[in-house]
């Protein structure tokens, strides 16, 4: 159960943000409008929320699940492997400190982001992308092993974070695309393979019980709804022209 999120406004530089999705600039009017709408939904699902004012010098900062990992037990500042992106860990500490007594960090020469952490438990699978190394895993699998959590590191090479391509829905079913779908390190799971036309709705997040899946990927959603979940569309497309999925949009604990 998850019972609080961390959000950030977006800032209007955010047509500056990161990306390779060669979709556009964002409409920035449009983007508070979804980004008030996915608030909405982690309310409906039970979540009470922290809004973190936008930080126009952090293009990419709305994406806040990149700069901390909230667990349980423990929270950790990240070290993201995007230059562009380091300095927002210390704009989300202060908001974290308000929750958790004590906020540890990944340190220089190790770099991870969020987004390629999933969590299944108290098992944290870690992607090893171009902005999160075996160094930084490393710290992060060591880190968790204080508090009695297990951290082990995925091996990829065609996604931006992890959970570009993955998303857990708790019971053992996993949304997976592309490279994750035949992946050895998740043949335990009931994998939900997701066509190439739909692969942006592989970053869903499940929210105690509820599932929030991008707007207008019609085969996603009714392939959980099958499974028996409640579902809740948000309309994503000004962050998915920045690479941005749904889970990347808050930090939830
Ligand atoms: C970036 O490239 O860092 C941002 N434009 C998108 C971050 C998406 N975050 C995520 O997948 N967790």
């Amino acid at each position: 159960m998850f019972t609080r999120a961390i959000v950030r406004k977006p800032c209007k530089a955010m047509l500056k943000g990161l990306t390779e999705a060669n979709m556009g600039l964002p409409d920035y009017a449009l983007a508070c409008e979804q980004h008030q709408d996915y608030i909405i939904a982690l309310k409906e699902c039970g979540l009470q929320i922290t809004e973190l004012p936008a930080l126009e010098d952090y293009p990419d900062s709305c994406f806040v699940e990149d700069v901390a990992l909230l667990t349980p037990k423990c929270a950790i500042l990240t070290h993201p492997g995007a230059a562009s992106r380091r300095g927002e860990t210390q704009h989300i500490e202060e908001a974290i400190k308000a929750f958790y007594p004590e906020v540890v960090s990944i340190e220089l020469t190790g770099h991870v982001e969020a987004g390629d952490i999933m969590m299944v438990g108290g098992h944290f699978y870690i992607g090893l992308s171009d902005r999160t190394d075996v160094k930084g895993a490393e710290q992060l699998i060591e880190i968790l092993g204080k508090y009695d959590l297990s951290g082990s590191m995925v091996e990829m090479s065609e996604l931006l974070h992890l959970k570009t391509g993955l998303s857990y829905l708790e019971d053992n079913n996993l949304l997976t695309f592309g490279e994750m779908n035949e992946h050895v390190d998740f043949i335990q799971f009931n994998r939900i393979k997701i066509d190439k036309d739909e692969d942006y709705a592989a970053n869903c997040v499940w929210i105690n019980g509820t599932v929030l899946v991008p707007k207008g990927f019609p085969k996603v959603l009714h392939a959980i709804q099958q499974l028996g979940y409640k579902t809740r569309e948000v309309a994503m497309s000004e962050f998915q022209k920045l690479d941005g999925g749904l889970s990347c949009l808050s930090l939830r604990f």
